[in-house]
């Protein structure tokens, strides 16, 4: 009996991936089909599946071709499978030539011509149209994001604004998309508003950007003041927009799979959650500047921030603030402690003090550390009381991560409201509020 093998998402099932079975089955007797998890697919680049893993196997199943179906979770499970289901041949598209050619030495490997102009990614272009990004800010994050955008399949940056015209101007030249001097223009242009000016002004943008009714991204913080935020939300919600705070960390694979090792018992109760994320700045930086919303807390804090709040929730007892100022009364090094009915917990952020961006949780029967940069979640430890006990997890994260948000978000627009639990609209309220108290005491 010839064993054929072969793998692949198949979303959106389409003729091209029926074709490719019926051939993959005609090469041999008995056909294995290799289905790939969302989480697998995210870690290799491909974003954006619609459809979910039941689906895509019933897709398949409903075919008739394939003799077994298994789930591929990871990368070398290829070789695994070869081995474990003595297969004969492998199998996959053209549009892979070459890349499976490693495999040769196990079995025979196949290419097979892929079917001309039909891709799950026409359908998902049809299924949904294309999503507009405008963008209000031209700074760093700004420039990190069209690139990150461009790997989004579903959403394409197209115009900028900054009340600095030049500054947009520059900017549009650079990204090969269009500068508006006027604001209306620019709404018009944009289905989602990308928001990655100064802190303050996020505010009022969200609220203009969801009065045109459009949905935004906007970066952490998104406000300053909780009762802003809590409005915000409500109006997004009246408007039948989505918000989105772009804590990039929320949504990448690594810490996704942190959270659910953490409250798994892994480590027994959770006790403790201490995280780190300093930044060395220089002094003509904005966020050194900025005597009224600079500063290392207001910067960082939204990170360390979320940790804290998935694993221990929105209901802390009690917050308490202690800063290092410069000269202009801006906080250099910050730490808060917070505390909980039954756990206590750390964020600790610097930008003119340097420190291990580790990320700790603590519980009563062991402690996982995530190693620096934590907020690129990619590589923790699970250690119990013996050290020799130790399990070690990575998961990849890809360049500055901020494609898995735009991914969740477009999915979210796209009416998949599974994503919302990752960072929820109470998680951002409450870390608004406790954004809110810091400047307060600061400001006293
Ligand atoms: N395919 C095809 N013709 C198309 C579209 C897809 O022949 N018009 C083939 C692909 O070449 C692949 C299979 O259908 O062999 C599944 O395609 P995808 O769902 O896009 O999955 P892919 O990312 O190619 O998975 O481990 C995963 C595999 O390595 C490849």
């Amino acid at each position: 009996m010839i064993k054929v093998i072969t793998y692949g998402t198949f979303d959106l099932f389409h003729e091209g991936h029926y074709r490719l079975l019926q051939r993959a089955k005609q090469l041999g007797d008995y056909l294995i089909v290799g289905v790939t998890t969302e989480e697998y697919d995210q870690t290799r680049g491909k974003l954006n599946v619609v459809d979910s893993l039941i689906t895509r196997i019933e897709n398949i199943k409903k075919t008739g071709l394939a003799d077994e179906i298994i789930v591929e979770e990871s990368q070398g499970q290829k070789f695994r499978d070869i081995k474990k289901y003595d297969i004969d041949i492998f199998t996959v598209g053209s549009d892979w030539t070459g890349t499976f050619d490693y495999l040769k030495d196990y079995c025979k490997v196949v290419y097979l011509e892929r079917t001309k102009n039909i891709s799950s990614t026409m359908l998902r272009a049809k299924e949904a149209p294309i999503q507009r990004i405008g963008v209000i800010g031209t700074g760093r994050i700004a420039n990190r994001f069209i690139p990150e955008a461009a790997l989004v399949s579903g959403v394409n940056a197209r115009c900028v604004y900054n009340p600095n015209l030049n500054s947009a101007k520059k900017f549009a030249e650079k990204w090969g998309i269009d500068a508006y001097e006027d604001i209306e223009e620019f709404y018009y242009a944009s289905d989602i508003v990308y928001i990655a000016s100064p802190h303050e002004t996020h505010y009022s943008y969200i609220k203009q950007a969801l009065e045109h009714g459009k949905h935004v991204l906007c970066e952490k913080p998104l406000c300053l003041n909780r009762a802003q935020a809590v409005e915000l939300f409500a109006y997004a919600k009246e408007k039948n927009r989505i918000l989105f705070e772009g804590i990039k960390t929320a949504f990448c694979p690594g810490f996704a799979k942190l959270l659910g090792i953490a409250c798994s018992g892994a480590i027994g109760s959770i006790r403790g959650v201490d995280a780190c994320f300093t930044k060395l700045e220089e002094d003509n930086k904005r966020e050194r500047k900025d005597k009224v919303y600079g500063g290392s807390f207001t910067e960082l804090g939204s990170y360390c921030l979320l940790p804290i709040l998935k694993l221990f929730g929105q209901n802390y007892e009690e917050i308490r603030f202690e800063t290092i100022k410069d000269q202009n009364g801006i906080d250099l090094y910050t730490k808060a402690h917070m505390r909980y009915s039954n756990g206590l917990a750390t964020a600790v952020c610097g930008l003119g003090v340097k420190s291990e961006g580790k990320l700790l949780i603590s519980g009563t029967t062991g402690y996982i550390v995530v190693e620096p940069p934590w907020w690129k979640t990619s590589y923790f430890e699970v250690h119990h009381e013996n050290p020799n006990d130790i399990e070690r997890f990575s998961e990849r994260f890809l360049g500055d991560g901020l494609r898995y948000e735009i991914c969740d978000m477009l999915s979210m627009i796209n009416g998949d409201t599974r994503k919302d639990f990752k960072l929820t609209r109470g998680d951002s309220e409450t870390m608004a509020g406790i954004m809110e108290q810091f400047l307060n005491e600061r400001k006293a």
